[in-house]
């Protein structure tokens, strides 16, 4: 069976996604595409062999010849479409964040749940990433002893003039904490957030931000958002356990001999170096989606979560105090 996608949004993310679910993997075909900016949904379309361009989100997810909706339009659409998708009884995969308050991912998880199966799942797509899955593993194993710390560097080159002061964390710092809570596998209990003295290539931003999370056993993550280094797009993450200390490997990166010296070379941005990861998370999810199983990666639950700690992390942020992070009763279908 040739699960047939509709595309909300085709803008950058959604024309990679499209390319990918087109061009790289097999199992899907892209049926429908919409875009707040139809000539862009037009021209996108114009580059695809059968893919009806429709007026709206709500049309795209009504149509007969889409089986699943992936949701690549900005964050504050989110919760829309998703709604429609579930209420169409259609599986969506649905671009961070799942939406962009607590409360929008709670209607979201409401009507999930009301549904009786998992149809949503978010793109948190470190959790298939191949550094990722081994440290996770080399976690589980037990190797490194308990993890008693997590260092999670997130760094970006540059960010667009639209990006605000509240995007490294709800924005960049999102991966982070899904990342996390995913490798410790625990969720977290509280956060801080502590700007450093700011770069220059920053303007107004606070940036760098430094956040220290608790999970709720006491292991501290610490987040290292910094969205103006310039040098390139940097993901780091290091445990530290009882008995030693794991690390992500610098995967996918060029060593470079030049000037007498050797040198890595670091990918440009994040679809570079989460390209392959991209890749495994689309086609098990068409593989879920096509063998009946239904999706089984990032869940509503994990949504929310996320967007519960961006929530307490904005408010640390202006307020400079520890804030404490309750997400409430996880209903039986996340367990
Ligand atoms: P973008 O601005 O390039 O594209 C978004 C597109 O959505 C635009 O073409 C816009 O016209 C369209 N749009 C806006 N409102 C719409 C609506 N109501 N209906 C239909 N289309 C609408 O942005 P982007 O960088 O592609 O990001 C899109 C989403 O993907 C965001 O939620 C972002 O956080 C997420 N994203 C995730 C990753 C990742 O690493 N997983 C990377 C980049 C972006
Ligand atoms: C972007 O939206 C992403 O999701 C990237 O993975 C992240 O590195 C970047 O900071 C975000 O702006």
């Amino acid at each position: 069976m040739t699960l047939r996608v509709g595309v909300i949004g085709t803008g950058m993310i959604g024309q990679d996604h499209i390319r990918r679910l087109t061009e790289v993997l097999s199992g899907a075909e892209v049926t429908g595409v919409t875009d707040a900016n139809r000539e862009v949904a037009e021209e996108v379309a114009s580059r695809l062999k059968n893919a009806s361009v429709h007026a709206t989100g709500e049309d795209l997810i009504a149509a007969d010849d889409v089986d699943a909706v992936l949701v690549c339009s900005w964050g504050p659409t989110h919760e829309t479409y998703v709604l429609a998708a579930i209420a169409a009884g259609k599986p969506v995969f649905c671009e961070k964040p799942l939406a962009t308050t607590p409360e929008a991912c709670r209607n979201i998880i409401d009507a999930e749940v009301a549904f009786g199966r998992r149809l949503v799942q978010v793109g948190f797509m470190r959790r298939y990433d191949a550094a990722y899955r081994s440290l996770k593993a080399v976690i589980d194993s037990g190797e490194v002893g308990a993890p008693l710390m997590y260092y999670s560097g997130h760094r970006n080159p540059s960010v667009p003039d639209t990006y605000t002061r509240d995007m490294a964390i709800v924005d960049t710092a999102v991966h982070d904490f899904d990342v996390s809570r995913w490798l410790l596998g625990e969720e977290f209990a509280a956060i801080r957030v502590i700007a450093a003295k700011p770069n220059r290539h920053g303007g107004d931003l606070q940036d760098p931000l430094l956040m220290i999370l608790e999970t709720e056993s006491g292991v501290l993550v610490n987040v290292e958002t910094s969205v103006n280094i310039k040098y390139g797009y940097d993901i780091r993450g290091e445990v530290v356990g009882e008995d030693g200390t794991a690390a992500l490997a610098d995967r996918g990166h060029v060593i470079l001999r030049s000037a007498s010296r050797v040198g890595v070379a670091v990918p440009e941005d994040w679809r570079e170096r989460f390209i392959a990861a991209y890749d495994v998370e689309f086609q098990e999810w068409i593989h879920a989606l096509a063998s009946g199983e239904g999706a089984s990666g990032p869940s509503a639950w994990d949504g929310y979560a996320a967007q519960v700690v961006c929530d307490a992390g904005v408010k640390a942020l202006y307020s400079g105090e520890r804030v404490e992070i309750e997400l409430g009763d996880k209903p039986a279908l996340y367990s």
